[in-house]
């Protein structure tokens, strides 16, 4: 177990300091070597390379210090190098780095299962297993389900991201920049509408789950499909999220006709939104979970957790990996999963949620760019339009986004529509930071509105 350690453990002085233009000299160096040696499919939105990062600040090698509201897409939610983190990674590789858990075993592993077993949604008996990345986590909830159901349809929604790898990128809905040229895709994908309450003219959940449910019974065949796989909110589409009721009757719908739910919350788990996940905002409990991201503070880990008789419906030896579940990795989510717990990062979210609102709003009702202001916790996103519509700006988020980058506050951009500005700050962000960066993004929307 990991002593309690303060909020923002960090030696890292936490304040905003730009020392040069950004990128630097050292970053633009870098960047030219970035260039002549690294793929051009592996995109960069900001040309700066970090050397240290703690608690809400990143700082770069030339010396510049950059409020954080990305968390890397989500995944340091205890804060970058969290102390009692480093302790156990430290104390892990210097015992041992590998030993493959299909091998020979180690305790961390079966912590990791324990923890996710006792903190995911529901209280029926469970089982995990421990994958490398978000996407690996989803191919195997699919193997599961299909093994466990005996049927191949799956079925997805619009706007839902679930990784780069062949399955699923077909179960990804955009296309640029995830799916371009890169087909064929696997077959069984079976893509319905999702509940956006901005662009659907605000329909009851109810209402647009039964249109759902409809198209699944007409167009698959409920007996056919395997599993509903869907984030209780959308990442990468824009944190979008559903109406009221959308969740609770598909739940209902793939208990009634023995699908197995697959809740994705990779983006949404531990503590971003205000619980541990996401779903408990709507009281569903999912008969399967994909998790990664938040689990490990930085490390690289994913899990996949399910009632047991799913869990355990495949036959020995059917998943695995050389490194799923490394003892590395798996040390730091035992540290950071009791960071979380010890300082009730959930509160954080939901205090830092508190702060973003009605800031948020303010820019809102200054600029009228901001048809939408949506998410939970520390999970938060703006939609940009054109003035007085609806109609989608995404060349303006992306100046906005710009102008903050070069006052030092890295934001994230997205949505189908390339129009949404999102926030994920390590949930460790201290408040004075958060409100700069909210001074910040104000800053470039008036000036950028005038
Ligand atoms: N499911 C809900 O958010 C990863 C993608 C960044 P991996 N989201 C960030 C990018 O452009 O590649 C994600 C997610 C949800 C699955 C994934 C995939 O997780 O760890 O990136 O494979």
């Amino acid at each position: 177990m990991t002593s309690t350690v303060e909020l923002t453990a960090t030696d890292i002085p936490q304040e905003r300091r730009l020392v040069t233009a950004l990128p630097g000299p050292k970053s633009t160096e870098l960047q030219a070597r970035r260039v002549a040696a690294v793929s051009k499919g592996v995109s960069g939105m900001l040309p700066i390379y970090i050397d240290r990062a703690g608690g809400g600040i990143l700082v770069d090698i030339d010396g510049n210090q950059l409020i954080d509201m990305g968390a890397g897409i989500a995944v340091t939610n205890v804060g970058n190098a969290a102390p009692a983190v480093v302790e156990a990674v430290q104390a892990q590789v210097a015992k041992f780095t590998h030993t493959c858990f299909m091998v020979t075993s180690y305790e961390g592993y079966v912590e990791v299962c324990e923890a996710l077993n006792r903190l995911t949604p529901g209280d029926h008996d469970k089982r995990s297993a421990l994958f490398n990345s978000g996407a690996e986590a989803v191919e195997n909830a699919i193997k599961v389900s299909r093994a466990y159901t005996k049927r191949q349809a799956v079925v997805v929604f619009e706007h839902g991201y679930h990784g780069r790898t062949n399955l699923t990128m077909a179960m990804t809905a955009k296309n640029m920049p995830y799916k371009q040229s890169f087909g064929p895709f696997a077959s069984e994908i079976y893509r319905v509408p999702l509940s956006y309450p901005f662009h659907d003219g605000n329909r009851a959940g109810a209402d647009v789950a039964a249109d759902v449910i409809s198209k699944i019974e007409k167009e698959i065949g409920a007996d056919n499909v395997a599993a509903i796989i869907i984030e209780p909110i959308a990442g990468e589409g824009g944190f979008i999220v559903p109406a009221p009721g959308f969740l609770p009757s598909l739940v209902s719908f793939a208990n009634d006709n023995g699908i197995v739910f697959i809740a994705d919350e990779i983006q949404t788990g531990f503590c971003r939104t205000g619980s541990w996940f996401a779903s408990e905002h709507e009281g569903i409990v999912p008969d399967m979970m994909t998790t990664a991201k938040g689990i490990a503070g930085g490390l690289p880990l994913a899990g996949l957790t399910g009632r047991a008789e799913i869990m355990d419906s495949v036959h020995a030896g059917g998943l695995g990996g050389t490194y799923g579940g490394n003892p590395v990795a798996c040390a730091a989510a035992v540290a950071a999963i009791s960071i979380m717990e010890e300082q009730d990062l959930a509160g954080r979210a939901r205090e830092i949620e508190a702060v973003m609102i009605p800031r948020l709003k303010s820019i809102a009702e200054k600029t009228g760019v901001i048809g939408d202001i949506r998410g939970r916790g520390a999970m938060i996103a703006v939609e940009l339009v054109k003035k007085g519509t609806n109609t989608p700006d995404a060349e303006f988020t992306s100046a906005v986004s710009k102008a903050c980058h070069a006052q030092g506050v890295v934001v994230l951009t997205a949505g189908t529509y390339g129009n949404v500005l999102r926030f994920l700050p390590p949930l460790v962000m201290p408040m004075h930071l958060l409100e700069e960066a909210l001074d910040i993004i104000e800053e470039a929307f008036v000036s950028l509105t005038k």
